[in-house]
């Protein structure tokens, strides 16, 4: 199928289908036969050639139309929607371009359709009469945002930031206004009143150009070192305020640039004048659901790798605005407040305390506010999935209690996951400010078909307000922070998160025709760090947390079962294979110890040590949870692995933790993440971080971590035996050569200091936050008009919505938790 002739970029799949299904024409009567055959569904590729080659039984035959056009027009059909005698094609060339296209079985005629006509088809399927309403609702945030300039390439998506920095260079070259609206906004800089970098006496682009010459001049007489102090009052005369630089040296440079983009602005310079303009001092960051907390939170409902990332978050962002405030010679406490739910009912953590200083930082906290209904304060916790009822009075709570904090408004507010952005995106609103949001995964890819199985799932997940929620949020942010590529737009093969927002159904409720664009600019790729002062290399002997050792050789090779390890590592000299995870069942860590199991060649290489979950599934919380607990308990009889495997419980030190993965790297082992699909992986750089070699699911995000055979493997967690095996190769190269293990190593870890640190994450986020609050003043009429179109949105569908998501009554049994 790899040698199926791509279309050039100029044809269109509508043009050359008739061609292909011409190609074959006879074969093909009988495979859209057989295709229609069972009436109305929905098909996805696999079905689409199972079909074909139970029609065309002649291998050679078969081979033939797959290495034709048909071929590679079937390899580009993300889904096909089956209504006899049509079937309706959605097919993706390239990640972000979507063709749709029907074909008549009875006589193979083909005709491209619009995406609205292709959603009808689907909706035919599960709601025949709404699909037929003319008056059906229609959402169409493209017609409300068209002057915003978009990338047309998919190799430029995710890369918002340089591509803004190009789109202003246009701007301010095209025309003199664009320059002054710069003035402008420079105008409006300060820090609680108190004016920043210029005042009103430069308050035309000449006059500022005027004084900048003079004042770079006056200047370069100075010794470099020269504090700010030294001649702030003659600069003041001039209409210069605070914020230039800490020293003459820093001041002539951020002057340098801004002369340079007032009189040819190029995109370099564009971006590091940005990076200077000192516009973000107040940060507030939500994540609401779950417990969030610095301690005993991880292994509760809902509570993982965000807890940790917003905590490394705030500790990178805290470090990097003292740094910047510094140099551009302010007296500024930068303040962050994490914003999450008061949970009094907190289960022995510290989820019940309003105000709790975040650790590692000087300035930072976080800040609990309940969730309030008519009947008062809710006592327990409930699941991100019946979240929705309390989020518009959290938001007017929390509003309040953070402009008393902060004394005034923040300068920039990120959200995160589907509640914590629809929070964000309200308050943005309602104060006017630059809104940054980020979701680590989206719910809609996880489920198939969720979009037109919405009455099956609603009752459940609520898809219907999750959905609403995430493109009122998508639409409303400034910009979006995702941690990989394939979060945005996928790979050649699969949508991705947002992508897969840009055109979808909910049956009775709403067809979206236009959700989101991935070309658009505000997209950009952020991608997390994991702590360097825990997740340091098992090489630095000096640093290592030696008090651990006698907890850690307990838990990996003690003879005895109890609550926090059961199985046994008979031979100790053997490497080990490690996995650490919430026991989910897309973690797949059961599936890793099936092919551990099943191959014998990896068994006798190295011992498996896997921490997630507990022992009991009678006492676990989570439906989901106890399912994988009795798996792995069959597993472990099923390929007697007791003397091979140790399973230890989840984990909550991450400081251990960290001395774990070393330890593993000290016998010469391996991390595996064999997820079915995962948004991110922070157990893959956390374990690349500590140079332990990794193989980690080709399903999402890792596979833009690892460049595989290089700085560690990919493996294909829905194909085991290759996996395994691919494992069991590197152990066996490792024995014939020992210096295969630290070449690998020592890839990984100088691919994590290139791509992959807080401090690369927090420069860039924090000049998004300073760019684009620049950018929306440009675009402030369109912004205006679309946000009027989103609190229709919200006010008429989401709140409506809402309406049927239960309140939950303290003491019931929350949904998401076993009955
Ligand atoms: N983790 C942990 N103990 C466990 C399992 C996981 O401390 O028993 C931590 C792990 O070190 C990582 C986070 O939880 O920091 C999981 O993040 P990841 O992105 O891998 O997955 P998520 O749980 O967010 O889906
Ligand atoms: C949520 C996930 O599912 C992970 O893949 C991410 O690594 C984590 O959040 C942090 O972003």
């Amino acid at each position: 199928m790899a040698t199926a002739p791509a279309l050039k970029r100029s044809e269109s799949i509508a043009d050359s289908m008739p061609e292909a299904l011409r190609q074959s024409r006879y074969h093909m009567k009988k495979c859209f036969a057989k295709y229609i055959e069972q009436g109305k569904r929905m098909m996805k590729l696999h079905n689409l050639m199972d079909e074909l080659e139970k029609v065309i039984d002649d291998p050679a035959e078969r081979t033939h139309v797959l290495e034709g056009l048909l071929g590679y027009i079937l390899c580009t059909t993300m889904e096909a929607a089956v209504v006899p005698p049509y079937i309706a094609f959605a097919t993706r060339q390239n990640p972000g371009f979507w063709e749709y296209v029907k074909v008549n079985a009875n006589d193979l005629s083909v005709e491209g359709i619009t995406a609205t006509e292709y959603l009808k088809f689907k909706e035919m399927i599960v709601d025949e009469s709404w699909a037929k309403d003319e008056y059906a609702l229609e959402i169409d945030f493209g017609a409300v945002d068209f002057s915003t300039p978009r990338l047309t390439l998919s190799s430029s998506i995710g890369n918002g930031l340089s591509y803004v920095s190009k789109f202003l260079t246009s701007k301010l070259n095209a025309s003199s206004a664009s320059a002054q609206c710069l003035v402008d906004y420079l105008l409006t800089l300060n820090h609680q009143g108190d004016k920043l970098m210029i005042n009103e006496t430069l308050s035309t682009v000449s006059k500022l150009q005027a004084a900048l010459v003079v004042a770079e001049a006056s200047i370069s007489s100075l010794p470099t070192d020269t504090p700010y102090q030294g001649f702030e009052l003659r600069f003041k005369e001039w209409g210069f305020e605070k914020g230039w630089g800490d020293t003459a040296e820093r001041v002539r440079d951020t002057m340098r640039t801004l002369s340079e983009v007032l009189q040819a602005p190029d995109p370099l310079n564009i971006e590091k004048f940005f990076g200077r303009v000192p516009t973000v001092f107040n940060i507030v960051l939500f994540s609401v659901h779950g417990y969030f907390g610095q301690a005993d939170v991880l292994g509760l409902p809902d509570t993982g790798g965000q807890v940790v990332y917003v905590l490394d978050q705030v500790v990178a962002f805290e470090e990097e605005m003292l740094q910047r405030i510094k140099q551009q010679g302010l007296n500024v406490k930068p303040q962050i407040l994490v914003l999450t739910r008061l949970i009094p009912d907190a289960k022995g953590t510290k989820c019940n305390q309003e105000l709790e200083p975040i650790k590692n930082t000087k300035h930072s906290h976080i800040l609990r506010i309940p969730f309030r209904t008519e009947k008062g304060v809710l006592n327990q916790w409930v699941s991100r999935f019946d979240i929705y009822p309390y989020l518009e009075r959290y938001t007017q709570d929390a509003a309040d209690k953070i402009i008393e904090l902060m004394e005034g408004k923040p300068d920039l507010i990120i959200g995160n996951y589907t509640d914590g952005n629809l929070v964000a995106s309200l308050m943005a609103r309602k104060l006017g400010i630059t809104l940054g949001t980020i979701a680590h995964a989206l719910e809609k890819t996880k489920y198939e078909d969720s979009d037109i199985k919405l009455k099956e799932f609603d009752p459940k997940y609520h898809f219907s307000c999750q959905f609403t929620a995430d493109l009122i949020a998508m639409n409303s942010a400034d910009f979006v922070i995702t941690s990989t590529y394939q979060e945005i737009a996928g790979s050649k093969d699969r949508p991705g998160q947002y992508e897969s927002h840009t055109a979808f159904t909910l049956p009775g409720l709403y067809r979206v025709v236009s959700g989101i664009n991935v070309f658009d600019p505000k997209f950009n790729i952020a991608a997390p760090g994991a702590d360097q002062s825990v997740y340091f290399p098992y090489t630095e002997k000096q640093k290592r947390l030696t008090d651990f050792r006698p907890a850690i050789e307990e838990l990996l090779f003690s003879k005895v079962d109890n609550d926090e390890h059961t199985g046994c590592l008979e031979d100790r000299k053997k490497p080990i294979l490690f996995t650490m995870a919430r026991l989910d069942t897309v973690k797949n860590t059961t599936g890793l110890v099936e092919w551990y199991g099943r191959n014998k060649r990896l068994r006798s290489l190295v011992n498996l040590v896997v921490v997630g979950g507990s022992f009991d599934p009678t006492k676990s919380k989570d439906r989901e949870e106890a399912a994988e607990i009795k798996k792995m308990h069959a597993l472990i009889e099923k390929y007697q692995l007791k003397g091979q495997i140790r399973w230890i419980a989840a984990q909550t030190d991450r400081y251990r933790n960290s001395e774990l993965y070393r330890t593993i790297a000290d016998s010469k082992g391996a991390f595996v993440q064999p997820a079915l699909y995962e948004a991110f992986g922070l157990t893959v750089i956390e374990a690349m971080n500590c140079g332990l070699p990794t193989f980690a699911t080709n399903q999402g995000g890792p596979a833009e971590i690892i460049v595989d055979g290089v700085s560690g493997f990919h493996i294909d967690p829905n194909n085991g035996d290759e996996s395994s095996n691919k494992i069991a190769n590197f152990f066996q190269k490792c024995r014939e050569d020992p210096e295969h293990w630290n070449r690998i190593s020592a890839q990984g870890l100088k691919r994590i200091y290139e791509c992959y640190t807080w401090k690369i994450y927090a420069n860039k986020v924090l000049n998004m936050g300073s760019i684009y609050t620049f950018w929306r003043t440009l675009y402030k009429d369109q912004k205006q008009a679309k946000q009027r179109y989103i609190e229709t949105f919200y006010n008429l569908e989401f709140r409506n919505l809402v309406k049927d998501v239960p309140i939950r009554k303290d003491d019931e049994t929350p949904q998401g938790q076993k009955e």
